[in-house]
């Protein structure tokens, strides 16, 4: 039976995706890399230097930069993305959230943060809904990022459940894989043909709710 939930972050509490593409647009401009779609998909859950490599990859000019550039640029977009997120608000949490975290901790069921973002803590603190928390990952101990299942296995080792005993939701392709790697139940909050992976699908995230959750599981 379902005892605990691992929630994503960005995409699916928080509304912080439009902030991490304005953050790293602003570095594509200044390299003279155009902006799309596929980059603007790519970059969700996926960890920070990793975003940056599938920009310059896009381009095709990875190998132009050392290694201290990289750096230096990843730092500088996530100067600029702290800055947009201080901005953040309880009004941020996404559409339907405030309930379902309630009706969560109703229920008695546990929940823990899978973030690839290390400024979940900040991010969660800003929301003000911390304490719904029993602990969120810290993605710089893990030892690879979304795809593998590394972040959401030490989600279930928070809630010290058994990975079958939790329900893991994602905004992001690489997420759902993340979840499914580490044998736990994937709910896809999305385009479902982008998100087609996942166990369980929401259009939105004003669509999650706990009782659909069930029947589905026939929990
Ligand atoms: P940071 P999630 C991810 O958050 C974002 O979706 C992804 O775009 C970002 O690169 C990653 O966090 C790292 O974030 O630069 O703040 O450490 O969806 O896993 O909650
Ligand atoms: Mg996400």
């Amino acid at each position: 039976t379902i005892k605990g939930f691992a929630f994503d972050l960005d995409g699916v509490l928080a509304d912080t995706a439009r902030f991490h593409s304005q953050a790293w647009r602003q570095i594509a401009e200044e390299l003279h890399i155009p902006w799309s779609e596929e980059l603007e998909s790519g970059i969700k859950g996926i960890d920070r230097m990793s975003s940056l490599m599938l920009i310059l990859n896009s381009a095709g000019v990875a190998d132009k930069y050392t290694e201290a550039e990289k750096e230096t640029l990843a730092t500088r977009k996530n100067d600029h993305y702290k800055e947009l997120i201080s901005t953040l608000t309880p009004d941020d949490v996404l559409p339907g959230m405030h309930e379902f975290l309630a009706d969560l901790k109703a229920n008695n069921l546990t929940m823990s943060i899978a973030s690839a973002s290390k400024n979940a803590p900040f991010i969660l603190d800003k929301l003000q809904i911390s304490d719904y928390f029993v602990g969120v990952v810290d993605p710089s101990k893990v030892k690879a990022g979304k795809p593998a299942p590394d972040i959401f296995a030490e989600a279930a080792k928070i809630l010290d459940l058994q990975p079958e005993e939790v329900v893991g939701l994602e905004d992001s392709e690489a997420g759902i894989t993340s979840i499914n790697e580490a044998g736990e139940i994937s709910v896809g909050i999305g385009d479902a043909m982008q998100l087609h992976a996942a166990k369980i699908n929401f259009a939105s995230t004003n669509d999650v709710n706990l009782a659909q959750i069930k029947a589905h599981l026939n929990w």
